[in-house]
């Protein structure tokens, strides 16, 4: 006879969220997924999650920290066993082999390669349940789910400003609106993401390096793969980026986005004689009103395994994705100031009547030492 799901299936399988989230910021390119075992008697046997692109599963993991004791128990598991030999063997395999009769699973892997673990385990007998706790495991696995389902990176547009909205003076000086503590946690994030990229205003304006701080990085994950530097990707339509820009330097690789027709610094023998500029590179993007292809720039980066991309100004550049609908997370740190004149956070968005107005969800508020950070994702219109 079928269970129903109980109290306990959707305990178990929050805490398989809570272990997947172990994994965020260190996976990439593949998703964070989390897995707890119980045993014949409904006691947990073992829990895992995936830990870095390459390594075990999390079902392993978790396998392997039950030992016999899988054997009659049930695995929650937030991701879909796969089904496939990749870089390691099928989760569907393994929990046959270690004899675990049922399976719970959040969401279903969309990864065509990989999935069928569960049409799999049916087929030989294993109770599979798909869908408890889907939304939760949806949140903590968005980046990959959504590079999976869109083939493209999803984007966390990030900006600072003051309370009435400005992220510049009058006189263009932007530089430390919030407190250091809301600039380490600016690192912190910038560290979890595979590109991180900024628009030529702001690069001209501000000379960011646009790197995560060595010691904020790697995710505590010492004695593991490590984790590559997030790529620098300067969006200059014109190719106006100066030799001398801190992003150019070699603390990290960079991606430079010029329109098909720009005149390139790295090509046209200006940066003859500067090593430092190993490490850029240049891709070719078409022109679109005013500004690139940004949908070829996402898939460009995309094809580089470019999982998640976390935007940093400038207002311009932020407008274009939020015109285009590619912004899917938002994370605004608000500093209680008021500048009264100066550059908005955002530039036009292709909302210019209040009918097009981009509607937002606020997802969490949080206070950063004397600032606010609120996360929001963007409400999908209704034509
Ligand atoms: C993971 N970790 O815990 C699970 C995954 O690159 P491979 O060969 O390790 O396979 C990656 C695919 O396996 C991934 O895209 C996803 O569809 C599936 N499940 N992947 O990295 C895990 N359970
Ligand atoms: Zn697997």
């Amino acid at each position: 006879m079928r269970e129903p799901t109980s109290l306990a299936d959707a305990a178990h399988m929050a805490r398989a969220v809570e272990l997947a989230a172990l994994g965020r910021g260190t996976t990439s390119p593949n998703p964070v997924v989390g897995c707890v075992v119980l045993d014949a008697s409904g006691e947990v046997a073992g829990e895992g999650f995936h830990a870095f692109a390459g390594g075990p599963h999390a079902e392993v993991v978790a396998l392997a920290a039950a030992g016999e004791r899988a054997r009659g128990g049930t695995a929650y598991v937030t991701l879909e066993p796969c089904a496939h030999t990749g870089r390691t063997g099928p989760c569907a395999e393994a929990l046959l082999v270690a004899g675990v009769t049922r399976v719970v699973v959040a969401v279903a892997d969309p990864n065509p390669q990989a999935s069928g673990g569960a049409q799999r385990l049916r087929a030989r007998g294993v109770e599979v349940e798909v869908g408890l706790l889907a939304d939760e495991a949806e949140r903590v696995n968005e980046e990959w789910l959504t590079f999976v389902r869109l083939g493209r990176p999803f984007v966390t547009w990030k900006f600072a400003a003051t309370l009435d909205g400005r992220s510049a003076a009058a006189d263009g000086t932007s530089q430390w609106i919030t407190s250091p503590e809301a600039r380490a946690d600016v690192h912190r994030l910038r560290a979890q993401a595979d590109a991180i990229v900024a628009g030529i205003g702001t690069v001209l304006a501000d000379d960011p390096h646009l790197t995560a701080r060595p010691a904020e990085s790697g995710g505590g994950l010492a004695g593991h793969a490590v984790r590559r530097p997030p790529l620098r990707v300067v969006v200059d339509s014109d190719g106006r980026t100066p030799l001398t820009a801190r992003v150019l330097d070699a603390a990290a690789p960079t991606l430079l986005a010029l329109a098909d027709d720009a005149d390139s610094p790295l090509e046209d023998g200006r940066a003859e004689g500067l090593p430092a500029l190993a490490g850029v590179e240049v891709v070719r993007l078409a022109r679109m009103q005013g500004g690139l292809d940004l949908h070829g720039l996402l898939k460009h980066l995309a094809s580089r395994h470019v999982v998640s991309v976390f935007l940093e100004g400038g207002p311009t550049l932020a407008g274009a994705f939020v015109r285009e609908g590619l912004v899917d997370r938002v994370v605004g740190y608000l500093a209680p100031a008021f500048l009264g004149e100066g550059g908005a956070a955002l530039g036009p968005a292709g909302a210019s009547t209040i009918a097009d107005t981009h509607r937002l969800e606020f997802q969490e508020i949080s206070p950063i030492g004397p600032d606010l950070r609120v996360t929001a994702r963007p409400v999908p219109k209704e034509k």
